[in-house]
């Protein structure tokens, strides 16, 4: 019998995830813990980047990239706050590219930087699918977007490492059913002890305590492995 060859398919990085490589080991050698920070427009990212800022620019040294598709609204909201931003307009592009990032982080002095937030492009579809080097995926879910946005919307709530839950103060004025939309976030990711949910308003400040205390102690833990990786 003749023998059947076996095609060998390599698993080729793509050029993306090459980029997202690279800029994961600048952000590790330079001892920069890095957030990609996704949602649907206006559920709250540069919200939550404000109060996050708020937070911690006592204690940490923080630096903000942008990614809009077409103005520097956001960068201009955050600079006010005394933190450098650097805008990425995607010129319609509706996600953000670990090449964008690579660009962006050129016009950051690293070395002075503990945090790193990536403020992506408002969109619940595509985000996800591009690696960017940061370290954890958030994702901001918002109560007027409605409770059955895991079901609707799976790519984007698989595998994040946390779940904002934002705008709870609009809780009373809107139908929006907590274990539904909580049963769908579980439905999708099998190991829950993994993912973080933090239900928050950045109107009333309620319940933001915790994401900021889990972000803190996110940071301290891989700044703690960069530096004995280094070793
Ligand atoms: N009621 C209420 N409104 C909020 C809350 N957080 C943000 N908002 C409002 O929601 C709107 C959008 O907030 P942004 O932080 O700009 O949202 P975004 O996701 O950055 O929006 P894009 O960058 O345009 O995608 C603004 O009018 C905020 O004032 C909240 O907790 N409660
Ligand atoms: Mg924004
Ligand atoms: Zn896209």
């Amino acid at each position: 019998m003749q023998k059947q060859r076996i095609p060998i398919v390599e698993n080729i990085l793509s050029a993306n995830d090459q980029v997202a490589a690279l800029n994961r080991k600048l952000l590790d050698d330079t001892n920069v813990f890095a957030l990609n920070i996704m949602a649907s427009p206006g559920a709250g990212k540069t919200s939550v980047i404000e109060a996050t800022i708020k937070a911690l620019r006592d204690t940490l040294k923080i630096a903000v990239i942008e990614g809009d598709i077409a103005t520097s609204i956001d960068s201009e909201r955050v600079q006010k706050l005394g933190v450098e931003a650097v805008q990425i307009n995607t010129g319609g592009n509706c996600h953000l590219e670990a090449g964008m990032i690579q660009n962006a982080l050129t016009q950051l002095d690293l070395t002075a930087v503990d945090l790193l937030l990536v403020e992506n492009v408002g969109n619940l579809v595509c985000p996800s699918g591009w690696k960017l080097g940061t370290h954890k995926n958030i994702l901001i879910a918002s109560v007027p977007e409605g409770d059955d946005k895991p079901y609707k919307y799976p790519t984007m709530y698989r595998g994040v490492d946390a779940l904002v839950l934002n705008k709870i103060d609009l809780l009373p004025y809107i139908d929006f059913d907590m274990a539904y939309f909580k049963q769908g976030i579980e439905l999708l990711n099998a190991d829950l002890s993994s993912l973080n949910i933090f239900d928050v308003s950045c109107r009333t400040g309620d319940g933001l305590a915790n994401w900021i205390e889990w972000l803190r102690e996110q940071q301290a833990i891989s700044t703690t492995n960069i530096t004995s990786v280094r070793v």
